[in-house]
């Protein structure tokens, strides 16, 4: 039987202003082809024999066979194509649902293909907790409840018509859900950061809305550096009890970040320009200025909702970041450290609405969610998250104008 041969399973495959970009995020090398070398490789899109594949790019280039087999020898050499182990298995159906009844695809998938407008992911991290751990759980939770929040419907689109509103939301807004960053064991601090800052770097350069489950807070920071690799220069938006950061001077951060701290290392970088912390209550040794950051500690937000308003800088992007112990334990229980004095669900709610309204925010995550037996914090979860993409993806159109100014 003649040998079968396949792109390799890992090879991602995108366009990039103008030009063609295999990339490889497992081995993390990247590589730009000619058009007519892509036309040849993608001939092994789905598993053929070297005959077969020849015959199919022989109608468009007027290439000879030998010509076309050494290409696909140095295809094989370079690691581009694999030969097919196994010809003929079909693989199982992934039955996995993903959040809001996305769709679960593959990373790859979601780049490969055109117009996805929000990519849900989660990161199951919780080595970077100073007190009570399980945020690693609330991934898998918040896919399981979300459910009965929302039900994404792939086939029509048709989103939701929303009571309190007045109005469908979400209406032909693509979303799907791209899995979690894995490991058997996670590493503290280790290469899953990278991974998934590689992965907020590739979905906010394609003008994706990454939506990241954590997880323990520490993982806003690799979500922060990969969305500013794309847009150079970003604000953070952070509703927290605690503000995460001490002015330490951070030596190396693999050994010392955690989800206490990990803002030292976001203020120090000099492509986060402004950091506005909303909810801030946690008592500290001394009050702590800087020139970076704007506190509305507590709820004194509510009444300077027109104040942020106009602090806002619409000349730049925005990452958002909810910390759920921002909401009253009384509130929502389930999380990690939990303190007094915190939002309301409609508090939450129209603060977010303002932030929405005023600034363009280009990637989010969730932290700090401990999931216990009750479903109830997870459809609060999953009620705050759904308002809030809504309300940033109404402003879509206005934001896809400004991302691609911002990404030349
Ligand atoms: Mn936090």
């Amino acid at each position: 039987m003649k040998e079968l041969y396949k792109i390799k399973d890992s090879l991602v495959l995108f366009d990039e202003q103008s030009s063609l970009t295999l990339w490889d995020p497992k081995e993390g090398w990247e590589l730009k082809l000619e058009a007519h070398m892509i036309d040849f490789l993608k001939a092994f899109a789905i598993p053929a024999t070297k005959e077969a594949a020849y015959r199919s790019i022989a109608t468009s280039y007027n290439v000879n066979e030998q010509f076309f087999e050494d290409i696909v020898a140095s295809f094989l050499s370079q690691k581009l194509i694999e030969p097919v182990s196994g010809a003929g298995k079909t693989n199982k159906p992934n039955l996995q649902i993903g959040m809001f009844r996305t769709p679960i695809i593959s990373l790859k998938e979601c780049l490969m293909g055109e117009g996805t407008n929000i990519a849900f992911l989660g990161m199951p991290y919780d080595l970077n907790v100073t007190y009570r751990p399980g945020a690693r759980f609330a991934p898998s939770y918040l896919r399981k409840v979300s459910g009965s929040v929302f039900q994404y419907d792939s086939d029509t689109l048709k989103g939701a018509y929303d009571p309190v509103k007045g109005k469908q939301i979400l209406q032909n807004i693509r979303m799907t859900d791209i899995g979690d960053i894995s490991s058997v064991v996670f590493s503290r601090n280790g290469t899953q950061f990278d991974s998934l800052e590689e992965t907020i770097y590739r979905l906010t350069k394609k003008n994706i809305l990454p939506t990241t489950i954590g997880g323990d807070h520490s993982i806003t920071l690799p979500c922060v550096k990969g969305a500013a690799r794309t847009y150079h220069k970003i604000g953070i938006i952070q509703l927290d009890a605690h503000s995460d950061f001490g002015l330490n001077q951070v030596e190396d951060w693999r050994e010392t970040t955690h989800h206490g701290n990990f803002m030292d290392l976001l203020i120090e970088d000099e492509r986060v320009v402004d950091i506005v912390q909303i909810g801030i209550r946690q008592l500290v040794e001394g009050y702590l200025p800087h020139a970076k950051v704007k506190q509305y500690p507590g709820k004194s937000i509510l009444l300077l909702l027109s104040e942020m308003e106009d602090r806002l800088n619409s000349e730049i992007p925005y990452y958002l970041t909810i910390d759920v112990d921002a909401m009253d334990p009384t509130v929502l229980s389930a999380t990690g450290t939990p303190l007094p004095g915190g939002f309301t669900y409609e508090e939450m709610n129209e603060v977010l609405k303002t932030i929405t309204k005023s600034a363009r925010i280009i990637g989010l995550d969730m932290v700090e969610l401990l999931p216990g037996d009750s479903e109830v914090d997870g459809v609060l979860a999953s009620g705050l998250l759904i308002n809030l993409l809504s309300n940033v993806m109404e402003r879509l159109d206005e934001h896809c104008t400004s991302y691609s100014k911002s990404l030349t």
